[in-house]
């Protein structure tokens, strides 16, 4: 019995010959972006990979499988299709069984990669603790997922849609490393400041894929949250974001907006708010991101 996985011809020769791959999710894709910006930004996020010396790979179900390396036609058909079902761990198996479409969020793409053997994964923003989580217990299933999957998933820390403080302090007691990457603070994915500092620090790849490895040696199965800092030139300020943040939720409460609907609807919210600002920093940051976890795939395969 194995897993139904459709790994890539270039993705499949590349893990075996021990080089250098990517891990790519595809909520970001169907959930997270607007068409034909999601389509331009997930083949440059590959194309940024490839310049960095690394192979990607887009992850997403299709026909039963998981799909580990998309073609481009692969991913315009996520992108285009009406309904896709937006995968986390408890979504995944009933997607595959009955066949549908799904795209993988962090939780669904750290399953997928370790699967196949990849060991970093980028993306933008990871599911955290949602603001009021005392009354909705809405808390992502990505941090259940980096405390038992062993994938480093470089991100641009979480949105400040979340409750950061509560985000912190669920990845703590779960046992997760969140590490900043060139300052103590942690990044808020838009914003490069939070007010919070990070529990962990370092500045280098190389610092990274030791540290990757070193939690493989101790047998400890979870992964690592690396917080990379947007770049300075697309960022938007916390001040200047939070009350488009705070309008965001005062009206996903409004509609009695739950569960899995409530990041997409605050993503789409925001960006209309921000009168596409939103979506141009997310763009950039992502690219920031494919660039280190290349650079972390390429120190662990050396190391
Ligand atoms: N945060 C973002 N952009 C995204 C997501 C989160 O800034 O696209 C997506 C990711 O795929 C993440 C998922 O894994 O949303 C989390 O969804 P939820 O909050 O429903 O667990
Ligand atoms: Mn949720």
């Amino acid at each position: 019995m194995t897993a139904p996985l459709a790994l890539h011809p270039e993705v499949q020769e590349a893990i075996a010959a021990h080089r250098p791959v990517v891990a790519l999710e595809s909520t970001i894709i169907t959930h997270g972006m607007p068409y034909p910006e999601n389509v331009r930004t997930a083949r440059a996020v590959e194309a940024e990979v490839r310049r960095a010396g690394a192979i990607p790979a887009t992850i997403a179900v299709m026909d039963g499988r998981i799909r580990v390396g998309l073609e481009e036609a692969g991913i315009e058909r996520l992108a285009r299709a009406e309904h896709v079902m937006k995968l986390s761990r408890a979504d995944l198996a009933v997607c595959l069984a009955t066949g549908a479409l799904g795209s993988t969020t962090v939780a669904a793409t750290m399953i997928a990669a370790r699967l196949a053997g990849i060991e970093v994964f980028a993306t933008g923003g990871i599911g955290g603790v949602h603001r009021g989580a005392d009354q909705s217990f809405d808390i992502s299933a990505d941090l259940q997922e980096l405390a038992q999957t062993r994938v480093t998933v470089v991100s641009a820390g979480a949105k400040a849609i979340l409750d950061l403080p509560k985000t912190l302090e669920v990845l703590e007691t779960l046992g997760v490393p969140v590490i900043a990457v060139g300052q103590d603070e942690l990044p808020a994915f838009w914003s490069r400041r939070s007010g919070l500092r990070a529990p962990l620090r370092l500045d280098a790849p190389e610092e990274i894929a030791a540290a990757h490895l070193m939690r493989a040696r101790l047998g400890l199965p979870g992964g690592q949250l690396v917080a990379n800092p947007i770049p300075a030139e697309a960022e938007i300020p916390l001040e200047e974001i939070e009350a488009v943040v705070a309008r965001s939720i005062a009206t996903a409460e409004a509609q009695g907006v739950a569960a899995k609907a409530v990041t997409p609807f605050l993503l789409d919210l925001i960006f209309d708010l921000t009168e596409g600002r939103s979506l141009t920093a997310n763009t950039a940051l992502v690219l920031a991101n494919a660039r280190l976890a290349a650079a972390i795939a390429k120190a662990i395969v050396a190391g």
